[in-house]
């Protein structure tokens, strides 16, 4: 399932940090256009392309099978 606001329990961390101009993951504004994370498990987002800012909405995919937690 990729959307939002259907229960899943989950734990993200996060750090605000000042930025200048959006991460390398853009364009990724809309659930259509997500940046797709399903092949990188278990590696942090910041050593795939860099931080993610969220100067505008971010959409990730993410894979988590069913009956199994997602942790990042
Ligand atoms: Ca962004
Ligand atoms: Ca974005």
């Amino acid at each position: 399932m990729y959307y939002e606001d259907q229960g899943n329990q989950y734990d993200l961390w996060w750090d605000d940090v000042e930025y200048s101009s959006d991460d390398h993951y853009e364009e990724n504004d809309t659930l259509a256009a997500a940046y797709d994370l399903s092949s990188d498990e278990q590696t942090w987002l910041s050593t795939i392309n860099g931080y993610g800012i969220q100067a505008d909405r971010d959409w990730y995919r993410i894979e988590v099978t069913p009956g199994m937690r997602g942790y990042w």
